[in-house]
């Protein structure tokens, strides 16, 4: 079953919006199988956020990463890759549609809340970076009898 990761980020947390997202997957029909708030510390916003070394907003992007918790999760299901990243919405939220969360809430392209990973393969390198594996849990969810 396909996966993505998604993480709230430091902006997110603090304007209270945690609730927000996780009732947007949840109500739209994909599985949490991974939840942790944490510190992210600079190896791993680097490790993140590798393909953006040396771009001008890269030092920032790690202040502000490293700034406070962060929500991590994965979410299951069929498409849950593109879909998050359409649920999301684009990078600018000035740009991202209304009904998006970053349309809906945010702004500004550094303080844009959430973060979705952009591909399968992308996901799948997201998500051995963030989580063991031993901390998802793999569940059969009942509702999904009569979601689909
Ligand atoms: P997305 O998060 O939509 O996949 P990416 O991967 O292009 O977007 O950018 C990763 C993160 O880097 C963004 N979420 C944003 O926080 C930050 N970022 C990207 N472009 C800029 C920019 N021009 N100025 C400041 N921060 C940026």
């Amino acid at each position: 079953m396909e996966r993505t990761f998604i993480a709230i980020k430091p902006d997110g947390v603090q304007r209270r919006l945690v609730g927000e997202v996780i009732s947007r997957f949840e109500e739209k029909g994909f599985t949490l199988v991974g939840l942790k708030l944490m510190s992210v510390s600079r190896e791993l916003a680097e490790s993140h956020y590798e393909v953006h070394k040396g771009k001008p907003f890269f030092d920032g992007l790690m202040k502000f990463i490293t700034s406070g918790p962060v929500v991590a999760m994965v979410w299951e299901g069929d498409g849950v890759v593109a879909a998050a990243r359409k649920m999301i919405g684009a990078t600018n939220p000035l740009t991202a549609e209304p009904g998006t969360i970053r349309g809906d809430y945010a702004v500004s392209v550094g303080r844009n809340l959430i973060h979705g990973s952009d591909a399968i393969e992308t996901a799948n390198r997201e998500i051995s970076l963030w989580f063991k594996e031993e901390d998802l849990i793999a569940w059969e969810p009942s509702i999904m009898s009569w979601l689909v």
